[in-house]
């Protein structure tokens, strides 16, 4: 059984996942109405995948007798200047979501709650995988520069770029 606190930390992390979601649908919108086909269908995945997230969450809550919660969502923003921005921006938010798992991992731990902290091992791994892919891909942005040529690669070859390849440090295919 869930305890109070743990439950509203759990619910916590549901908004944000569910935000997350948002956030890189609408980057997939952004870069599908200018063109890049590619970053967009990978972002399309993302958002999916971040959705994926909040719903193991939503399951784990009500089936340890909790009542997972959906709130509303804060508006994503919408225009993102560049695709080396996006990226830039995509970085900094698993960071953060990154630091909203461990503040929940914390709060089990204060808790006691050690079921509920075996269940988050799972996202602490994925945080590494979804980081370490995020700056592969900054890493393959900052080498292109300006080159147009490059870009058209890039868009072309980015949903090669998968969580286990930028984990193995393996180059794009
Ligand atoms: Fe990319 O963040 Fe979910 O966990």
């Amino acid at each position: 059984m869930l305890n109070k606190k743990v439950e509203a930390a759990l619910n916590e992390q549901i908004r944000v996942e569910a935000e997350s979601s948002q956030v890189y649908l609408s980057m997939a919108s952004w870069a599908e109405v200018k063109g890049l086909e590619g970053i967009a269908q990978f972002l399309y995945k993302h958002s999916d995948e971040e959705r994926m997230h909040m719903l193991k969450l939503v399951k784990f809550v009500n089936e340890r007798g909790g009542h997972a919660v959906v709130s509303e969502l804060k508006a994503p923003e919408t225009e993102f200047g560049s695709f080396k921005e996006l990226f830039e921006k995509l970085f900094k938010h698993e960071i953060m979501v990154s630091e909203c798992i461990n503040n929940l991992v914390h709060v089990t731990l204060e808790e006691r709650d050690y079921a509920t902290h075996n269940f988050l091992q799972w996202y602490v791994a994925e945080q590494i995988e979804e980081e370490a892919l995020a700056r592969t891909i900054l890493d393959k942005i900052n080498l292109i520069g300006n080159d147009k040529g490059g870009l058209y690669l890039f868009d072309r070859d980015i949903q090669q770029i998968s969580v286990d390849s930028a984990a193995s440090g393996e180059p794009m295919a």
